[in-house]
């Protein structure tokens, strides 16, 4: 599949074009197209065979001539033009908030600033705060934002993750089809960034399943290889990340899962638990004396401890294995609990994909309810609706329902401006579900008295922090008050799939269900496919302990629709 690297090949002339200052409708088409294809989960090589290219929402003839060109080629001419005018280097930085095409085109053009170190350079030595409209506060702002980049950037998202594992993974089995494979470590534990994927392999071929990883296609650097094990970079969008692979017997493999899944502070944790028990726990299996008694499942491992299996994403040594000795593990919620997902972004606002498209995709999910929460007209950057547009979307949503036989609840993505809060009558009158969110960091307002001030017309919160996880920091919100309020008030804490949210965290989730807090676990997809990214959704609602039952997105529709009739009680009866 080219698709990423199409992708990520659009995105950089779109960054180049901003960087040069040229017109905002071409940057904008280059920039859908990048997103279209990240997105997509078709193969584009297939799509354009088959000369469906056009048929995409966002292709049009000039760019599927370049499509096209890449893929009979391998080259795009406008692409090496353009990469050829900007240093690389310099549209990495592009990446990082705070810092904008204009900003680096003046050092550029005034300081010779070709990459990140010169720009660090300007930044202490003074000469850039010597440029017009450079003053201390921004360049202060943008040395920050560069560390929290580079922060983030150590470590890749679990989103990414999953997509890489899922290509290695589909490789090795077709070529080892009865081999067990799983994925271990940070990512079979679902934490939100993966330092390296752990792969482990359960078989006696191990020196041809080696040769086959270790010459992956998509490997660009081979890092070490033995008998048993390999360790190789992949690429990942401007990045890469580290695959280690080992290759254990059928009778360890279990106990091999088990060792790589971690956490290490879990697993310190279960050793101790074996010794007094006088047992011996290795990647190879328990043993008592030099006797292995146990290692080929890893339900095998835990009961030859008197321990029921424990799910891989509470693994984290924060009190389940007390839980689990005292028999009160939680029952974590399952990702076919999901029923439905109420944050979606149809082409209505920013969303590529129409109304019709979700619906369907929906339906093959097998869900029964779906919300669709375009932005409201505050977010201009976000195309958000004016209340006419809202009355047409909610006509087409109508229709839709009818056609395609899913319930599709008429919803909106309710921009807060603190300060500036009102009652949004005609809105309620309109919609079946109202989220609030917030997108910037106004400074001098009280965050968590504007929220709650809406938790009488408001069904859910969105991403409650802000935060995002590739550099952009939490706004100054008061969590407990806003979880106390909102189990009060009824109103639903998001747990938002989106791979960069993540928001509310597993911490936070386990946090606000103390006060009995409920939540909507979502996709808040902005095109079709991504409606598969309520599964980190539910992810990061397991490591927070969340069960079934708190989450409103697992009630049958019947329910859910009781719950809003209830809602609407509350808010009659006390306004
Ligand atoms: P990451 O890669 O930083 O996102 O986090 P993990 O948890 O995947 O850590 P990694 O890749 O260093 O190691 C994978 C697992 O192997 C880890 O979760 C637990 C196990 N492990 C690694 N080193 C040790 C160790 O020194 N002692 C024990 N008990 N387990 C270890
Ligand atoms: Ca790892
Ligand atoms: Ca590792």
């Amino acid at each position: 599949m080219k698709n990423r690297e199409l992708a990520s090949m659009f995105q950089r002339i779109a960054d180049s074009l901003e960087f040069k200052g040229d017109i905002r409708f071409k940057i904008n088409a280059y920039k859908k197209v990048a997103r279209v294809l990240f997105d997509m989960t078709e193969d584009i090589g297939t799509v354009c065979k088959e000369g469906r290219l056009r048929d995409i929402p966002g292709i049009g003839e000039a760019i599927a001539k370049k499509i096209d060109e890449y893929l009979k080629t391998g080259r795009m001419k406008k692409y090496e033009e353009v990469m050829e005018e900007v240093p690389e280097e310099l549209l990495m930085l592009m990446e990082v908030s705070s810092i904008g095409p204009k900003t680096l085109r003046l050092a550029y053009n005034k300081l010779d600033v070709k990459n990140k170190r010169d720009l660090l350079r300007v930044m202490d030595n003074g000469s850039l705060a010597g440029l017009a409209g450079m003053g201390e506060k921004k360049i202060e702002k943008m040395k920050k934002a560069i560390q929290a980049y580079e922060k983030g950037h150590e470590r890749i998202s679990i989103g990414d993750a999953v997509t890489i594992v899922d290509e290695v993974l589909s490789y090795l089995k077709k070529r080892f089809p009865k081999i067990r494979f799983t994925p271990c470590g940070s990512l079979r534990r679902m934490k939100e960034t993966v330092g390296d994927i752990d792969i482990t392999a359960g078989s006696s071929r191990n020196k041809e399943i080696i040769n086959v990883f270790k010459s992956m296609p998509s490997v660009s650097e081979l890092i070490g290889a033995g008998d048993t094990k390999a360790s190789v970079m992949i690429p990942i969008g401007r990045h890469s990340v580290q695959i280690d692979l080992r290759v254990v017997p059928e009778d360890s493999y279990g106990a091999c899962i088990q060792y790589f899944t971690g956490s290490k502070p879990h697993n310190v944790h279960l050793r101790t638990l074996a010794v007094k028990k006088g047992l011996k726990l290795s990647e190879y299996g328990v043993y008592r004396d030099e006797k292995r008694i146990a290692g080929r499942t890893e339900e095998d491992v835990y009961r030859i401890l008197d321990l029921p299996w424990i799910p891989p994403e509470i693994r984290e040594d924060t009190g389940e294995i007390d839980a689990a000795i005292k028999g009160v593990l939680p029952k974590l919620i399952e990702y076919s609990d999901i029923k439905g997902d109420l944050h979606i972004h149809s082409n209505y606002s920013d969303g590529t994909s129409t109304i019709l498209e979700i619906a369907k995709k929906a339906k093959e999910l097998d869900y029964e309810y779906i919300c669709i929460t375009d932005h409201s007209e505050r977010a201009k950057y976000a195309g958000g609706l004016s209340l006419t547009k809202l009355k047409e979307r909610n006509e087409l949503c109508k229709q839709i329902e009818q056609e395609q036989g899913i319930r599709i609840f008429r919803g909106i993505e309710l921009e807060l401006v603190p300060g500036h809060i009102e009652y949004p009558e005609e809105l309620i009158r309109e919609l079946d579900i109202i989220t609030l969110a917030i997108h910037h960091r106004k400074e001098g307002y009280d965050f968590t008295r504007d929220v709650i001030s809406t938790f009488s017309f408001i069904h859910v919160f969105a991403h409650p922090t802000g935060r995002l996880l590739s550099g952009r920091s939490e706004y100054k919100i008061d969590l407990k008050t806003i979880f106390q309020e909102a189990a009060k008030n009824n109103v639903l804490m998001e747990i938002n799939g989106y791979p960069d949210r993540l928001d509310l965290s597993d911490v936070n989730v386990r946090e606000a269900k103390k006060y009995g807090t409920k939540f909507s676990i979502c996709s808040d997809a902005h095109s079709r496919d991504k409606l598969n990214q309520m599964k980190f959704g539910v992810g990061t609602a397991r490591r927070g302990w969340a069960e079934k039952e708190d989450v409103i997105n697992t009630f049958s529709l019947n329910k859910v629709e009781n719950w809003l009739e209830n809602k609407k009680f509350y808010k009659l009866k006390d306004h």
